[in-house]
């Protein structure tokens, strides 16, 4: 199977307006540079909602073979919901992805595996692509083994969905992330073949085969080839190393 890899740097709280502007310009600079196929893989940078007008303008002034996405966006299309993001805005702003249920905004903000699989529901509505994360806590892994957490977490979020839905599903254990410490690839590779078989039940052999399964937590240059090696490893969701931008152009450019 054909999957494009998807190399997807996740800025979180990080990068301004300028600081955005000025990274982008560079990162396009940098691949252009290296003489980068972009059909090969395919490059993604999530900045805070309030960098994704300039990001847009930017791509599309300049035709830059970059996408973008946002990191988190409401349940809800409009309405009194101070502080909320509707999926309907960030797709007027040509944004292709968006990721959900990031680990972070399960421990901080509160959100369940109910309330991932209804922003999933949104974003398919408002045609934004979801980049779904699920992975187990270090105290999950000793209690319930290496998939079992990750693999219940996709089946709630992606029940009811159809089965060529555009979907993309993050690998992403807590204990890895940002933590310096990253899963072996072995680990990664046996996860993501554990959630290959849940999309396979729920979306049928061909929407899995199409279904790109990200690897994330403490990805850096070093190691990505060695988690590209993994059949069922079709890409890096990159928090830290997104934000270094030699880093994050050499993690785009790995060698199989
Ligand atoms: C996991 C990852 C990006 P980092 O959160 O989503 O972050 O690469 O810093 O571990």
């Amino acid at each position: 199977v054909n999957r494009t890899p998807l190399i997807a740097g996740n800025w979180k709280m990080n990068l301004d307006h300028l600081q955005a502007i000025a990274f982008v310009q560079k990162l396009a600079w940098n691949l252009a540079d290296a003489k980068h196929d972009f059909g090969a893989v395919e490059a993604a940078v999530f900045p805070p909602f309030t960098d994704l007008r300039s990001v847009q303008t930017l791509v599309q002034a300049d035709k830059l073979p970059i996408a973008y996405g946002a990191q988190d966006l409401s349940v809800h299309d409009s309405g009194a919901y101070t502080g909320e993001i509707s999926g309907a805005f960030i797709a007027q702003l040509d944004a292709k992805y968006v990721i959900i249920g990031h680990s972070e905004r399960r421990q901080y903000h509160g959100e369940t595996d109910e309330i991932v699989a209804a922003k999933v529901q949104a974003a398919v509505k408002h045609g934004l692509v979801p980049v779904l994360c699920v992975g187990e806590t270090a105290e999950d892994l000793e209690q319930y083994g290496p998939s079992a957490v990750p693999v219940g977490q996709l089946e709630t979020a992606i029940a009811g969905l159809p089965a060529d839905v555009d979907l993309v599903v993050a690998y992403e254990p807590v204990w890895a992330i940002g933590s310096g410490q990253a899963a072996t690839p072995e680990q990664a590779g046996s996860v993501a073949k554990a959630l290959r078989d849940v999309l396979v039940e729920s979306l049928g052999a061909e929407g899995a085969a199409a279904t790109r399964i990200l690897y994330g937590g403490s990805v850096k240059a070093a190691n990505i080839a060695a988690f590209m090696r993994e059949p069922d490893v079709d890409g890096a969701l990159v928090g830290g190393a997104s934000l270094d931008i030699d880093e994050f152009s050499a993690i785009i450019r790995y060698q199989k």
